[in-house]
């Protein structure tokens, strides 16, 4: 069978982060092992308040040394870098098993606003992990940062990001429109370092849609380790992350997330 690796923050919810990648690539039929850069937490008594706690480079390198001992791993996804550090670690242990399909989920920005997580996450994803990458997969308003050209706006706006975001190092890039770019469709923008594709799915008016970005971007570290053309793996992840917003739940006032499972229609499948 074939491994996957996700080095993430784990989200206390279950919905994005680490959760979400383990569970969607055991959807994919694939191995998922972790290795945790850091822990979110979220406050119900205070506005659901999130707080990042950085588990630190030496569990992280601990992690990443047993992850990798002995293993072939297919493909590799990053998520939450809680630190520059946390880049570096990641980069050389990357570059020491080779690792070459990677994916950079670019988490840079609170949901919602143009807040930056962790600043010096930034330029230790910028130094370390965009280099790598063979795709990243920033939305609105993360590829409004990468790229330089701040408040994305047009489907002509995401294409100039995309492109400029190449010079960051990945030679593919997908720009998520999402609810931002108000329009009636999800819009995205797959740059294959040549060509502009416009991926266009449902809209869903929910708000149980917690972990979207992750579980899509599990999906398509999923269908990369499965050796699938990179079009055909962002075209089934978009049908994959569509199923688990429509089978959304919800968690509690504040929130609701994506169901990892919709997409196999687990109660279906598991009887008795
Ligand atoms: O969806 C962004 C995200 C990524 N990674 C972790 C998170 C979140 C949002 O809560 O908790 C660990």
């Amino acid at each position: 069978m074939k491994k996957v690796l996700t080095i993430a923050g784990s989200d206390s919810t279950g919905g994005a982060g680490i959760q979400a990648d383990l569970k969607t690539f055991e959807e994919y039929g694939l191995f998922g092992i972790s290795s945790i850069t850091s822990v979110v937490t979220m406050d119900y008594d205070n506005s659901w308040k999130h707080k990042v706690t950085d588990l630190g480079s030496d569990l992280l390198a601990n992690q990443l040394k047993s992850a990798l001992a002995g293993n072939k791993i297919s493909a590799v996804k990053t998520g939450m870098m809680a630190s520059y550090e946390n880049a570096r670690v990641a980069s050389e242990f990357i570059d020491q098993y080779a690792c070459e399909k990677l994916l950079v989920d670019p988490v840079i920005a609170c949901k919602g606003t143009a807040q930056i997580l962790q600043p010096e996450s930034l330029e230790g994803l910028k130094e370390y992990l965009l280099p790598r990458a063979l795709i990243t997969t920033p939305n609105l308003i993360e590829a409004g940062i990468l790229s330089g050209l701040g408040d994305l706006k047009t489907a002509s706006d995401m294409r100039e990001a995309a492109k400029r975001i190449t010079d960051l190092g990945p030679s593919q890039v997908l720009v998520k429109g999402g609810h931002r770019l108000g329009i009636d469709k999800a819009l995205d923008i797959y740059y294959d370092g040549s060509d502009f594709y416009e991926l266009e799915g449902e809209l869903y008016q929910t708000d149980f849609n917690h972990g979207a970005g992750c579980t899509l971007a599990a999906a398509i570290t999923a269908g990369m380790a499965k050796d699938m053309k990179m079009l055909d793996a962002l075209l089934l992840a978009k049908s994959f992350v569509a199923a688990a917003i429509e089978d959304g739940i919800e968690i509690n006032k504040y929130l609701g997330h994506v169901w990892h499972g919709a997409y196999n229609h687990a109660e279906k499948r598991i009887k008795g």
